[in-house]
């Protein structure tokens, strides 16, 4: 269950979290049209610290940009507002989910004319796949369900309406016992988890996805970053899922599910069927650089 915080930025205003309520003829909720971010703050040395807080929120506004929706405060005000909503809420380590919407005030698919309305509300989270997932690996299906088609889904947004394919792969994934679904994309391809980018790793090199069918992930981005500072030679390139089947090592990437590994795809165990040393390695300098432990990546945080 959802642990309820005391405050949520409401278009412009911090309201009591059991106040923070919308009309059931909220557009978006009809229709399927909202943008959101999802962010994560940890406990630092120095204190608690966004991620990547410009990242996401240059994201929000480019997904707003994509579905032609004016969200009406700037990069500024939307940074801004995030960490003063952390802040109102005294909490060293959340979860943060800006969502900016159609609001009430008309109905039927054109929205011209609503107001945008934004939220921001954060919680804890812990680990999205489990700790034991994050410790030990998880347990993936290749989904029956495919990613949309490039001009059907405008990948490059963080849209709620997409999100219904995913909880179709989700549902089918657990029903069979396993812990999370790999999507495929149109041409048959690997394209990614519910809500999750995907990485293999084959003879020391690290594959992932290209940005065709997948959401650009920040996480992917920082792993990148970081397996290149490591020294590893990383290609976004398109795979198969056999590929995945003989990969020496899998994981996925993602605010909620940070670096968790994969021990099996459809029945078939990954590498050892425990995490990789190169999942490790690259999962032990993730939290080290979203904790501040080190130096380099502190351009990463932004202090409440
Ligand atoms: N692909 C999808 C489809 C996706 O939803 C996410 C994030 C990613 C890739 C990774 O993106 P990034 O967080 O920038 O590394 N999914 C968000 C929502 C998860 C949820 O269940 O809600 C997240 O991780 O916050």
């Amino acid at each position: 269950m959802l642990e309820k915080t005391d405050k949520i930025w409401m278009d412009g205003n911090l309201v009591a979290w059991d106040d923070a309520k919308v009309h059931v003829l909220t557009h978006s909720l009809h229709y399927g049209l909202a943008i959101f971010e999802g962010i994560r703050c940890y406990d630092c040395k120095k204190g608690p610290a966004v991620f990547r807080l410009d990242e996401h929120v240059k994201r929000f506004f480019d997904s707003a940009h994509i579905f032609n929706m004016e969200i009406p405060y700037s990069h500024g005000e939307i940074a801004r507002s995030i960490l003063k909503t952390v802040k109102a809420n005294r909490l060293r380590e959340c979860y943060i989910r800006p969502l900016a919407y159609i609001g009430y005030g008309v109905m039927g698919i054109s929205s011209t004319g609503s107001a945008i309305k934004v939220s921001i509300a954060v919680w804890p989270w812990g680990a999205y796949l489990g700790e034991d997932g994050l410790k030990n690996g998880i347990r993936a299906k290749t989904s029956s369900f495919i990613r949309g088609h490039v001009n059907s889904n405008m990948s490059m947004a963080k849209v709620s309406g997409y999100y219904v394919n995913s909880q179709l792969a989700k549902q089918e994934a657990v029903a069979l016992g396993y812990d999370e679904a790999i999507l495929l994309d149109t041409e048959g391809y690997v394209s990614e988890a519910t809500g999750a980018n995907i990485f293999i790793v084959r003879g020391g090199v690290i594959k992932t996805t290209p940005l065709t069918s997948i959401l650009e992930g920040i996480t992917r981005n920082t792993i990148m970053e970081l397996a290149g500072e490591m020294g590893y030679e990383v290609r976004q390139e398109r795979f198969t899922r056999d590929e995945v089947y003989i990969a020496d090592e899998v994981f996925l990437t993602g605010t909620a599910a940070e670096v968790t590994p994969v021990r099996e795809l459809d029945g078939r165990t990954v590498g050892k069927g425990k995490p990789g040393e190169i999942t490790k390695a690259l999962q032990d300098a993730f939290f080290h650089a979203v904790k501040g432990k080190n130096k380099r990546h502190e351009r990463w945080l932004s202090y409440i």
